[in-house]
């Protein structure tokens, strides 16, 4: 995790990350919980080099206007990426073509699919609150995170629904299981406060 709810950044980068091997699951987002000041930019990058690189990724909010369980704020608007691709041999070319090239908010490079991807957390769009978002690639294998825009905690509104919503079973049991270990986080940075 990077900041906290005494520790709000003013903007970050976020690393998407694929790594070779049996070491978990193995594709996520550096850091997975990120505190924001309201009207921050969050960036989201391919790691530097190594086989990151290599994979498609999206970063797509958990709203229902991405056809989504919602877990951002009530009224947020919906963001996605669309695919950010991989530059090497497992460069998923469907997805280029399919549906994963859907782009809402943010903004990406003109026809530079490699990204990075920005969003700026500005109400009206995008008011205080918990920000849950997944990779349409990899959601099989856990790859979740959450932005949390300014210093929230239970009693306000951007709370609900991403943490407080009955977990229900989504995508898969890694996606829920890291789903459950990022509410643990926020919440005891909450509580630690
Ligand atoms: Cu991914």
């Amino acid at each position: 995790m990077v900041g906290g709810p005494d520790d709000l950044k003013s903007e970050h980068t976020v690393r998407m990350v694929a790594i070779d091997g049996d070491e978990g699951n193995g594709f996520g987002y550096m850091p997975s919980v990120l505190w924001v000041e309201p009207g921050a930019t969050v960036t989201w990058k391919h790691t530097a080099n190594g086989s990151s690189k290599r994979v498609s990724h999206t970063i797509t909010s958990m709203n229902k206007g991405n056809e989504k369980p919602q877990f951002t704020p009530k009224g947020s608007a919906p963001f996605d990426s669309g695919v950010i691709a991989g530059v090497g041999p497992w460069k998923d070319e469907n997805a280029l073509r399919g549906d994963l090239q859907t782009h809402l908010n943010g903004e990406r490079p003109n026809g530079g699919f490699q990204g990075p991807y920005k969003l700026t957390f500005e109400a009206p769009k995008f008011p205080s609150g918990v920000y849950l978002y997944m990779c349409e690639d990899h959601m099989f294998f856990g790859m979740v995170g959450a932005v949390v825009v300014g210093d929230v905690g239970p009693n306000d509104p951007g709370w609900s629904p991403a943490m407080t919503k009955a977990p229900k079973p989504m995508f898969s049991d890694s996606f829920d299981a890291h789903l459950r270990t990022i509410r643990k986080t926020i919440k005891n940075q909450v509580s630690g406060q």
